[in-house]
């Protein structure tokens, strides 16, 4: 009798216990934010994107390029594998896991998908350094296709949505070029929107973003309005990256806890840089691996 009373006393214990996980919510990538928030967030403020109409490498998703890459370990010349049978399948071999690793897309795929339904946008979401939550969203191509001088494989563009405490937006770090550390900040107000989407101009080709045609310089094209049917009826490409139409935005994690396998992966995402040549330097690591990844609450790591 006793051990039966010990037991119920147990069971109630555990499922208080299990009631107050369910309570907590899953934080999966162990960054002290539960994931459904964070899911939420991004895409509550994900933006639109829009290209230019003669935009010559449009986006796609790290799965669309592995599926037409080859991937040679470091530090090479060493027997290529397909990588697309590697990611996600198994974890990768170590030589593959080095930083000297690196894709060789194929040339085709320069030219990025003129699917849609391929263009995905990473999503990372973290805790803000003296409160509040950063989103960064992160968009890939195949190719920087502008100037030969500065075009490489894999390219990496993003902005960087902050949050005030009470998850009020307050603005937006826009990457371009060098100014990319995240960016450069833009006033919540000062943002063109559609309802809580901010509107982002991505370059043609160089793919930096940019919140208005004033903001555009004169060696970058752009398309011509942030007016979202004024850029429809003009041929621009209009992708909300949210929206189902799309890939939508996938939340990456973080690099020690991730929710993708791809992301802890950092190697390059190319072979070639400027002026075609084979470049171990230029095609970027992915976005845990850059400068322009948020650490919050650290000093430095993006406000
Ligand atoms: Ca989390
Ligand atoms: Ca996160």
């Amino acid at each position: 009798m006793l051990d039966l009373a010990r037991t119920a006393r147990a069971l109630v214990v555990l499922a208080g216990l299990l009631a107050c996980l369910a309570a907590r919510g899953l934080d999966r990538d162990l960054d002290g934010l539960e994931d459904g928030l964070e899911d939420a967030l991004l895409a509550r403020f994900a933006p639109v994107v829009l290209l230019d109409p003669a935009e010559p490498a449009l986006p796609g998703s790290t799965d669309w390029l592995l599926a037409r890459s080859d991937l040679e370990p470091a530090p090479g010349p060493r027997p290529r594998v397909l990588a697309a049978a590697v990611l996600g399948v198994v974890s990768w071999p170590k030589p593959v896991e080095d930083p000297a690793a690196r894709l060789h897309p194929r040339p085709a795929a320069r030219r990025g998908s003129s699917d849609p339904a391929d263009w995905i946008a990473y999503g990372h979401v973290y805790p803000a350094d003296g409160g509040g939550v950063l989103l960064q969203y992160w968009f890939f191509y195949a190719f920087n296709d502008a100037y030969g001088v500065f075009d490489h494989e894999g390219d990496w563009e993003h902005v960087t949505v902050k949050l005030a405490a009470d998850l009020a937006p307050v603005g937006a770090w826009y990457a371009r070029h060098y100014d990319s550390h995240p960016g450069i900040w833009f006033p919540w107000t000062a943002l063109v929107r559609d309802g809580e989407h901010p509107v982002v101009l991505a370059a043609r080709g160089t793919h930096a973003s940019y919140p208005s045609v004033a903001e555009v310089p004169d060696w970058e094209r752009t398309c011509g309005t942030t007016w979202i049917p004024a850029a429809a009826a003009g041929g621009c490409g209009v992708w909300r990256t949210w929206a189902s139409e799309a890939g939508g935005v996938v939340n990456v994690g973080e690099r020690v806890a991730p929710r993708v396998p791809f992301i802890a992966w950092p190697g390059r995402w190319g072979a070639t840089g400027r002026l075609g040549m084979d470049s171990r330097s230029e095609p970027p690591r992915g976005p845990a691996f850059q400068r322009a990844w948020c650490q919050g609450a650290a000093r430095g790591g993006c406000e």
